[in-house]
């Protein structure tokens, strides 16, 4: 998994992607006009990471549409063509269900509407009644969408590059101690490449030849480890020794901690499955050397 979201980051770039607004519309404004738009869309947090150029492209597309007290800006079952963004006035919500509307709630001079149907591509959820003559900005649906797509792939580049930027690499000679069994722990590792040999000392066979050190596992490209102590709290259960040069990724705890948390349930799981190998292993699990003691 790591390695996918590593992948992805580096072969990410917003930059590359097809962010032009294509067909450029423009629906020209007057400096007043121009300035209301702006101060509505201030706040609305799909154009928040655009670009200064591509903002510009978006405000000279969208187009003011003056509304009277009792007008129907949207109707619930019809098609999606724009979005609309409140410059003035207020509006009523309206929902119906069995045949019934209700009035589910409304919008008092700021705010906007009309983004379900066309990010879900279904009839419009809801009607808004204008309560008071106003205006809306309007934004045709092929150019809402493609913001909704800019502002998708950079929070996910975002976060991504958060993720890069708490990773370190480290290369290990042949042979070199990566972790050693029994040591606190401050950080957890990935294989870029080359292979990992985890050992583990038998209990009561430290001074027999190698330490009674018995290979537990072997690791490469994309597999972590360093992760038990690191969830456990406890000392490094095993060490792990470079074969041939070995490249890690590695990570401090508290990155670990903040960035990983959402993947600590299926470490979980995997260590309960080192359990059950141990058991295998050496048949029962009380055989091996308890670090903290
Ligand atoms: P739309 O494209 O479906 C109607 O066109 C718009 O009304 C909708 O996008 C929303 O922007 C807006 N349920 C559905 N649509 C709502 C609701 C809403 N509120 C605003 N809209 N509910 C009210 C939640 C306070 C749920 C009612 C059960
Ligand atoms: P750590 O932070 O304790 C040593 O540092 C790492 O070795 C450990 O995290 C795991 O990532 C890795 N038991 C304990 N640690 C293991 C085991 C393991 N396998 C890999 N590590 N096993 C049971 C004991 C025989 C698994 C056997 C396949």
């Amino acid at each position: 998994f790591l390695i996918f979201v590593l992948v992805c980051a580096e072969a990410f770039n917003p930059d590359e992607e097809d962010d032009d607004m294509e067909s450029r519309i423009i629906h020209p404004k007057t400096d007043d006009q121009r300035n209301r738009l702006q101060e509505a869309c201030r706040d609305i947090l799909l154009f928040k990471n655009l670009d200064p150029e591509q903002m510009s492209q978006v405000l000279d597309a969208m187009f003011e549409k003056l509304v009277e007290g009792g007008e129907h800006v949207i109707d619930q079952g019809g098609d999606g063509d724009n979005f609309y963004v409140i410059d003035r006035g207020t509006y009523d919500i309206y929902v119906r269900c069995d045949g019934i509307g209700r009035c589910v709630g409304n919008y008092d001079n700021r705010g906007s509407f009309g983004e379900l149907a066309l990010m879900y591509n279904t009839p419009r959820a809801a009607t808004i009644i204008a309560t008071s003559p106003g205006a809306v900005w309007g934004l045709v649906s092929e150019i809402y969408l493609k913001c909704l797509k800019m502002y998708s792939s950079t929070y996910r580049y975002l976060k991504l590059q958060k993720l890069v930027d708490v990773i370190g690499t480290k290369i290990y000679k042949d042979g070199e101690q990566i972790i050693a069994q029994g040591d606190m722990a401050d950080c957890f590792f990935i294989v870029e490449s080359g292979e990992v040999r985890i050992t583990m000392k038998r209990k009561g066979k430290q001074d027999v030849e190698d330490n009674g050190a018995v290979e537990i596992a072997r690791y490469s490209r994309g597999q972590y480890f360093g992760e038990l102590a690191l969830v456990t709290n406890k000392p490094r259960a095993a060490s792990a020794f470079a074969l041939g040069t070995v490249k890690c990724l590695v990570m401090d705890v508290q990155a670990f901690e903040r960035l990983l948390g959402p993947c600590m349930e299926i470490m979980k799981r995997n260590i309960a499955n080192y359990e059950e190998q141990l058991v295998a292993l050496f048949g029962t699990n009380m055989d091996i050397a308890d670090p903290t003691a």
